[in-house]
């Protein structure tokens, strides 16, 4: 692990552009670390995470949960959101207010008011661990942002253009960072490099990463 992850985000440096509608907000969940990896943890004693099989018949590197009034769910059947666990057969957890309160106030500050996401999709990496390039097309509302947070060892995510042909940028996304994506970057292709060997001093030998989604429209508050 890099000794620059003990170090706060450079004053000045912490809202980075990346591409039209896609913000990175460098550390902005690090201050809240413990008490957010520990809401997770209460989410994984109730919905224990899982490797999914993809519809086309792999296993995913990738372990995965959810909480929220409805979850991702992969199977051979294809992909969807689904308010069960079907591990369970019961609602997935619902989103603990720290996690809610951290999305709500990055995708305020990235320009979205008023977002109410519905799904947290929880991502769990161990070294070796990736997810192949992808579009995120499961969620009816496109107008709705995206906001992920990554908590543990750091990870390069690529980052291409809604056409899979153009190469992806590749950034490095370390503990605490979140990223607001919408506009026209909410159908740009992505994914995650094979997880690096390491050991995070809070989380231990992985990377968690946290996507919430509004996977419904949206109904106008009035
Ligand atoms: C850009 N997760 O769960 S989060 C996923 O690090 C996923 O676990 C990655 O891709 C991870 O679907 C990346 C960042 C992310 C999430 C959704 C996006 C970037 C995105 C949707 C559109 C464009
Ligand atoms: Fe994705």
């Amino acid at each position: 692990m890099s000794l620059f992850d003990e170090l706060p985000p450079t004053p000045g440096e912490a809202c980075v552009p990346m591409a039209p509608g896609a913000v990175l907000l460098r550390g902005f969940g690090r201050a809240d670390d413990a008490a957010l990896l520990q809401a997770v943890v209460a989410v994984l004693a109730q919905a224990s995470l899982r490797h999914m099989q993809t519809p086309g018949g792999h296993t995913m590197s990738v372990a995965m949960s959810n909480c929220g009034a409805l979850g991702w769910v992969s199977d051979p059947q294809g992909y969807r959101y689904a308010a069960c666990d079907p591990l369970t057969d019961q609602p997935w957890p619902a989103m603990p207010g720290e996690l809610l309160a951290l999305a709500q106030r990055a995708a305020a500050q990235a320009g979205y008011a008023h977002f109410e996401p519905e799904a947290c999709l929880i991502n769990q990496y161990e070294p070796g661990a990736k997810l192949s390039l992808h579009q995120d097309r499961d969620e009816q509302d496109r107008s709705a942002p995206i906001v992920s947070l990554s908590l543990g060892l750091p990870a390069v995510f690529l980052f291409g253009t809604p056409s899979r042909k153009d190469r992806p940028q590749r950034w490095r996304l370390a503990h605490g960072d979140v990223v607001v994506w919408g506009g026209p970057s909410r159908l740009a292709y992505h994914g995650v490099a094979p997880l690096a060997e390491g050991t995070h001093a809070l989380l231990g030998r992985r990377r968690l990463n946290l996507t919430f989604r509004r996977a419904r429209p949206q109904t106008a508050a009035l």
